[in-house]
């Protein structure tokens, strides 16, 4: 394709307009601090979806829903027959998120889309913006099951049993969803029905501290480190707190310090480039008089080499089980990413366009992971990163500038461009 048209559609990011829709989306669920809680399958992630789709729908995009809720919003190529380029990222945010991870990247491929048509720009291959289902785990564990489905990394009900804290599943939440949204097309379930796309691209915050301390503009993101999470159960035995000497107890609490000391010792890690976090714990029966019988403890485990990955992962229920005096402890594994490299088509082509428009680059991996680990396994993928101020996300001080997020729009829109008329 002529580099001449490229310009055009680069110019036709509007930066208000995309700042303007990152606001609107961050009423739905606002809390104090210019924070975001819009878990998944809510009707406030419903009505942020509603939202986006009217806006899609002003443009003339097609809007099509899977059998997981992930939305699509497709704008035809000149021949729609071909595997379309794909971008997109997701809408649901952390219980005391910001307002732009994840939503960031949906947005952003409206408005590379919507600079494309105001441009002219005809694309031999369909665009389609994808807001993938359950990518932050946060009501329902793990994240990316929209992705994993997609990609056909898991069977779609595999997390049908999962439970959120009111005791409400995963089916019967997106059973419940797709009944809310039945008047929008259904499509098939990403490679489970048909063929992968061309191309995945990714645009998200960097949710950590590089673009900002090396005063760069754009990340070319070269891969994302590997995750396992996991659930410890611990079972003893509920009594008095006030009578029950402590040599006759099975106090699940005890037990679990004991449990997470021996973990921590496990996952030491001198160079600090391990990645390990207990920050979800569950105790019954949660009484302060009485002793505790049950608790589930979350991990979060990441590393960027597999060997490490594996070989400290695989050691956990062993430590675990090693660590209890008196009570009895079950060990599940809940989400199993091993670290990706991404294409050199894409992470090429992130690079070229940046630096065509004059930002400056830097190539980085991922420490935080994104439905892309997992659109890797099926197509050429990459991601285009923006600073984080601070490098703080998963908070609401979450920020990034406006001009910061155009700049990566822009870079996006001369992608999609490159990619769909390839
Ligand atoms: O947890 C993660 O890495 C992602 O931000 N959900
Ligand atoms: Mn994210
Ligand atoms: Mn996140």
């Amino acid at each position: 394709m002529g580099s001449g048209v490229t310009p055009n559609a680069v110019a036709a990011v509007d930066e208000a307009r995309q700042w303007d829709r990152l606001m609107q989306m961050a009423r739905i669920g606002a809390i104090p601090g210019d924070g975001v809680n819009r878990a998944c399958l809510t009707d406030l992630d419903r009505q942020a979806r509603r939202l986006l789709i009217a806006w899609a729908e002003g443009l003339g995009l097609g809007v099509s829903v899977d059998a997981l809720g992930n939305l699509f919003l497709r704008h035809e190529g000149t021949q729609p027959g071909l595997a379309p380029v794909l971008t997109g990222s997701h809408m649901d945010t952390q219980p005391n998120g910001g307002r732009f991870d994840g939503i960031w990247g949906v947005i952003a491929g409206l408005e590379s889309v919507q600079a494309l048509r105001e441009a002219g720009v005809a694309t031999r291959r369909p665009i389609e913006v994808v807001a993938w289902t359950n990518e932050e785990g946060g009501r329902f564990a793990p994240g990316c099951m929209g992705s994993m489905a997609y990609a056909g990394f898991k069977p779609a009900d595999a997390w049908d049993d999962v439970a959120d804290t009111a005791g409400l599943t995963f089916g019967e939440e997106l059973r419940r969803h797709l009944e809310l949204e039945a008047d929008l097309p259904r499509r098939g379930l990403g490679v489970v029905d048909g063929a992968p796309p061309f191309a995945y691209v990714e645009c998200h915050i960097e949710q950590g501290p590089r673009l900002e301390a090396e005063g760069l503009d754009i990340g070319v993101v070269t891969g994302i480190q590997g995750s396992r999470w996991f659930t410890v159960e611990i079972n003893g035995k509920s009594d008095h707190a006030g009578t029950t000497p402590l040599r006759l107890r099975k106090d699940a609490v005890q037990d679990m310090v004991r449990a997470i000391t021996a973990l921590n010792a496990l996952m030491h890690d001198p160079e600090d480039v391990l990645r390990f976090t207990v920050a979800r714990i569950e105790v019954s029966p949660n009484s302060s008089n009485s002793v505790a019988e049950r608790v589930r403890f979350s991990i979060d485990f990441r590393h960027p080499d597999a060997k490490v990955l594996t070989e400290r992962g695989d050691a956990i229920e062993r430590v675990v089980n090693g660590a209890l005096t008196t009570c009895t402890a079950t060990v599940t594994e809940r989400f199993h990413a091993l670290p990706i490299t991404f294409d050199r088509l894409v992470r090429d082509a992130v690079e070229r366009a940046a630096r065509a428009q004059g930002l400056g680059t830097l190539r980085l991996p991922s420490g935080a992971f994104h439905d892309a680990q997992f659109m890797s396994r099926i197509c050429p993928t990459g991601m285009i990163f923006v600073p984080s101020r601070a490098g703080v996300s998963h908070h609401p001080s979450e920020y990034t500038e406006p001009d910061q997020l155009a700049a990566g729009a822009r870079v996006l829109a001369a992608v999609l461009a490159d990619l769909a008329n390839r």
